[in-house]
């Protein structure tokens, strides 16, 4: 995979990445080996040779096995320093990276490890990497909504430095209507809110997510297409949505990039950004994700002028501090 110098990229914001979503297989085990963790690959190749998905739930398989490997605040610093190594060369200059509580707290990992080892290289990114950065609890969608509100308001309790909330893991079966009562309280704390809505999921999902959860975000949301009257909404409303070409055609919500509904949501006048999702599961960092779109849709360099600008414009960043940016 080649990678151009971050000077020959427009800067751009990545606004839709799973920090637990990073794990290179090299560093899985590196990690592995330090925690005296067993991982069921010979070796990072046989990992990543695993990296071929039949749908959201194979890959979230995977993704979750992974994890194991993540046991101490200093195992989620090396993972989080590691993506804004590579980031920051993909020309990303501000990250809001998400991450899963549940998944760690599962696990028996405790919460402060986990924030406190993310937030301890969040804190000094923009010296370090040249990214300013925001992390996102995402929660899971699949679970209760008890468990939900119980892990917010820890967060909330401790202090945790997030500027938001997400939804993720296995969308269908599980519509955002569950979580009305998670995105109320967060909302009351003064967090922001974006949710994964009709990336596996109706178009119906990214509307009760808007409507229900009040979500200001939407990450995928590629189903809107389907929707003319929503579409338009969304439009005029210019709510943004966090897409991930690569991811979809990686995990088959999408034959393939040609096929991709980017286009038609440019063409709508959507607020749109591109981003990597789970970079080493689908083999491309926010740069190969910009490359790839590019060849298959034969994007113009005012269309890519104006998915970089959008990473901004629909990030969680005061007003001020988008506008330096554009
Ligand atoms: C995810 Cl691609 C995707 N979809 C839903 N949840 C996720 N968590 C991490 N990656
Ligand atoms: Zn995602």
């Amino acid at each position: 995979m080649t990678t151009s110098a971050p000077s020959s990229r427009p800067p751009r914001a990545e606004l839709h990445v799973h920090v637990e979503g990073t794990l290179e297989p090299g560093l899985a085990f590196e990690l592995a080996a330090r925690n005296g963790v067993a991982l069921p690959y010979p070796d990072p190749a046989s990992l990543r040779a695993a990296y071929d998905f039949a749908d959201l739930g194979s890959f979230l398989e995977l993704y979750t096995a992974n994890m194991a490997v993540l046991r101490t605040a200093a195992d989620f610093a090396d993972l989080t320093r590691a993506y804004l190594t590579r980031a920051a060369r993909a020309g990303v200059r501000h990250a809001e990276i998400s991450f899963d509580p549940q998944a760690h707290l599962a696990r028996g990992v405790p919460l402060e490890d986990v924030v406190g080892g993310i937030a301890s290289v969040l804190a000094t990114s923009a010296a370090d990497h040249g990214v300013s950065t925001l992390l996102i609890a995402s929660f899971h969608r699949d679970k209760p909504v008890v468990d939900a509100l119980d892990v917010l308001d820890r967060l909330l309790a401790t202090r945790a430095p997030i500027v938001g909330i997400g939804l993720d893991n296995a969308e269908i079966g599980y519509p955002p209507g569950l979580f009305t009562d998670l995105y109320a309280r967060a909302r009351e704390a003064g967090l922001r809110r974006t949710a994964h809505a009709g990336e596996e999921g109706p178009a119906a999902n990214v509307r009760d997510a808007l409507d229900l959860l009040h979500a200001e975000r939407i990450d995928h949301g590629i189903a809107v297409v389907q929707d003319p009257d929503l579409l338009t909404r969304v439009a005029a409303e210019q709510v943004p949505f966090t897409v991930c070409p690569v991811s979809n055609v990686r995990l088959r919500a999408v034959p393939s990039l040609t096929e991709h509904p980017l286009p038609a949501m440019i063409e709508a006048g959507l607020l749109v950004s591109i981003n990597s999702d789970d970079p080493p599961y689908f083999g491309a960092y926010v740069d190969d994700v910009d490359d790839a779109v590019t060849a298959a849709l034969g994007l113009t360099r005012d269309q890519r002028a104006a998915l970089a600008a959008a990473s901004f414009q629909g990030s969680f960043l005061p007003r001020d501090r988008v506008v330096a940016h554009l």
